[in-house]
């Protein structure tokens, strides 16, 4: 959808791969030819590399845009993309297999002049854990190098809760990613998550696209809404974080879109992970620069130089993203497959939606319950947010369970309307809400 959009822009054709689940999603529709890549398990479609390869050979592809999921951070994908002279939409297979492992990441970044979070590189055994977090000092974390999303990360408060908190971190990443490596970070508390997003071409320029808050996330560490910029950041730490984002690209030789994940807390910016695709939350960005990022990506992707520099451009506005999921959001944002009755999405000024479904639709069980993504431009953070209110009401879904509601009450809460929120922040809205009823 979103890619076919960018290529239709830039006269580029394209051939769209889809599961036996998926036939009738818009992305299919919208392309210029299509092919189907597998069964619905995603292990045997849009996974399956020897299908996506040969679905790009036999139709005479020159690129391939790995989307957001799937293989789009998958470095033996990118490389087997090159082997076969196809052009991956993203950075070098060597940059996203040092940002995929956590521990090589931060390493990276400390040398590059970045700040990062106190704490230690790969730990072998309980004793070192011990020992380092005497330095570190309590709380601390123990974090998977393989994880990233919050798999194989544990908090340790004191000595005698490490033994426990090693040992199951390690057997988490171990079966999660078949990679039971884990490393220590200081605990921060109450910190905000903002993203800063960057653009690199194949001639060394760099560019920062601002940042994006987005601390609203569900007790899953999935994101609900982004907004950009992001509220009551001090200029300070706002201009920190750009020019820290700049610097760790030159200093990788980044190319392509990417996106340095942070924690925020008070002045103090931590860096803690770098994403090297294309985000979901990537449009609140395109909305207060007037920028298209998947164009910028694709241009890039074949030799050309970015459009612009960094004086070029500035932020005019304030954008809020909400994602519409099929998911039940009083238990747990449990997903909810089915099919859709009615679906009406707003409209408007200022108001723009990108999704992949319509009255009708069936929604599989086995992909991202995502469903759309509303964004609300505004001049200012109180008419996005006032914009985003009547584009929710606006909306109809129905035949399955949606986050639309969960939204607005996130909206209408003094914390998110004044931007005095963390990470904690949606948690502890659900439990007093649960705890009400
Ligand atoms: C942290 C942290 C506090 N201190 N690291 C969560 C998932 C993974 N991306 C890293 N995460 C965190 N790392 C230190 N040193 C708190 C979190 C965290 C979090 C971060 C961003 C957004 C939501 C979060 C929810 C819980 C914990």
């Amino acid at each position: 959808m979103r890619i076919n959009r960018a290529c239709q822009e830039l006269g580029v054709c394209t051939v769209a791969v889809f599961s036996e689940a998926d036939r009738d999603s818009l992305h299919v529709r919208q392309a210029d030819e299509t092919l189907c890549v597998g069964p619905g398990p995603v292990s045997r479609s849009y996974l399956n590399i020897p299908n996506i390869i040969s679905a790009a050979l036999v139709t005479g592809c020159d690129a391939i845009h790995p989307g957001y999921g799937f293989l789009a951070e998958n470095a033996r994908f990118a490389q087997i993309c090159a082997d076969h002279g196809l052009t991956f939409i993203g950075p070098q297979p060597s940059v996203i297999s040092a940002m995929g492992d956590k521990a090589t990441a931060k390493r990276v970044m400390h040398e590059a002049g970045v700040a990062t979070t106190p704490g230690t590189g790969i730990l072998d055994s309980v004793d070192e854990a011990l020992a380092a977090a005497e330095n570190v000092g309590y709380p601390v974390l123990i974090k998977a190098t393989a994880g990233g999303g919050g798999k194989g990360m544990r908090e340790v408060r004191s000595a005698d809760e490490m033994e426990r908190a090693f040992a199951s971190a390690r057997s988490e990443a171990e079966a999660s990613f078949k990679d039971g490596r884990v490393y220590m970070e200081k605990l921060i508390l109450n910190p905000r998550h903002i993203e800063v997003q960057v653009l690199g071409d194949s001639f060394g320029s760099v560019v920062h696209l601002g940042e994006r808050d987005c601390s609203v996330q569900k007790p899953s560490h999935q994101k609900l809404i982004e907004e950009a910029p992001a509220p009551r950041l001090s200029p300070a730490a706002r201009d920190a974080l750009h020019e820290m984002a700049v610097k760790a690209c030159r200093h990788v030789g980044y190319t392509n879109a990417g996106t340095l994940e942070f924690l925020v807390s008070g002045d103090h910016v931590y860096f803690m992970e770098m994403n090297t695709r294309i985000q979901v939350e990537h449009p609140v960005t395109e909305m207060i620069f007037g920028i298209d990022l998947v164009k910028e990506q694709i241009r890039v992707a074949s030799g050309e130089p970015l459009g612009f520099a960094q004086s070029d451009i500035r932020v005019r506005g304030h954008a809020i993203e909400c994602r519409i999921n099929a998911e039940d959001a009083e238990h747990n944002f449990a997903p909810q497959a089915g099919t859709l009755e009615t679906v009406v999405f707003p409209g408007g000024l200022g108001i723009r939606v990108d999704t992949h479904v319509y009255g009708g639709a069936t929604i599989p069980p086995y992909y991202d319950s995502m469903l759309a993504k509303i964004i609300a431009f505004g001049d200012t953070r109180e008419a996005a947010i006032s914009r985003m209110e009547r584009a929710l009401r606006e909306t109809t879904i129905t035949g399955v369970n949606t986050t639309i509601q969960k939204c607005l009450e996130i909206l209408a809460t003094r914390e998110f309307r004044e931007g005095r929120y963390d990470i904690g922040f949606l948690p502890a809205l659900l439990l007093s809400t649960a705890a009400a009823h």
